[in-house]
């Protein structure tokens, strides 16, 4: 009967064990895994670089671009290029978790928060909408330039207060997010 004496023993700290690594988990848990959004173009390397300058456009959409003139073009008629996208358009989150804003399209974007959505810093895309404040003086502004996402890269956003959060690229002003804080 010495067996079980020892078993018990065992037994107890590994019940223990099982109990920490569930606190843990539980733990861990409960700091909220950030929300992801992507940025989205289909820039045309050949176009983009020759009007704006070299290595401006890195394309990662396969078999797909859209040439300078033509995005030009579209946004002057009030028909942007929906290609150039942030997804999704809207999220609801719970206070405290991070938002996170990948540009996986070929140029760069902005994620600047705005209290209304308006143009951009570049007139000839903007379809005639005044300039939203929070975009205006574009790069040269320190504000708005926090806010770039170069290609390939991301920006976090944290700290966001309950209740609606609108956000805009300042450059290509269709790309909209609404953020729910709850
Ligand atoms: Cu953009």
């Amino acid at each position: 009967m010495k067996r079980p004496a020892v078993k018990l023993p065992l037994l107890v700290g590994c019940v223990a064990l099982a109990v920490a690594a569930q606190v843990a988990a539980q733990e861990k848990s409960s700091s909220p895994t950030p929300v992801q959004i992507v940025a989205l173009d289909e820039c045309d390397p050949t176009t983009f670089n020759a009007a704006i300058g070299p290595d401006f456009c890195k394309n990662v959409a396969l078999g797909f671009s859209t040439t300078f003139s033509d995005l030009f073009a579209k946004a002057a008629a009030g028909t942007p290029d929906p290609n150039w996208d942030f997804e999704p358009d809207s999220v609801q989150v719970r206070k405290g978790t991070p938002i996170i804003v990948v540009d996986q399209g070929g140029e760069p974007h902005t994620f600047t928060e705005v209290k209304e959505f308006g143009g951009g810093f570049i007139d000839a895309l903007n379809h005639g909408e005044p300039t939203a404040p929070e975009c205006a003086g574009g790069f040269g502004k320190v504000s708005v330039a926090k806010t770039r996402i170069l290609q390939g890269s991301q920006l976090q956003v944290n700290g966001l207060s309950k209740g609606e959060h609108l956000f805009e690229c300042c450059i290509h002003p269709w790309m909209r997010v609404k953020v729910e804080v709850k």
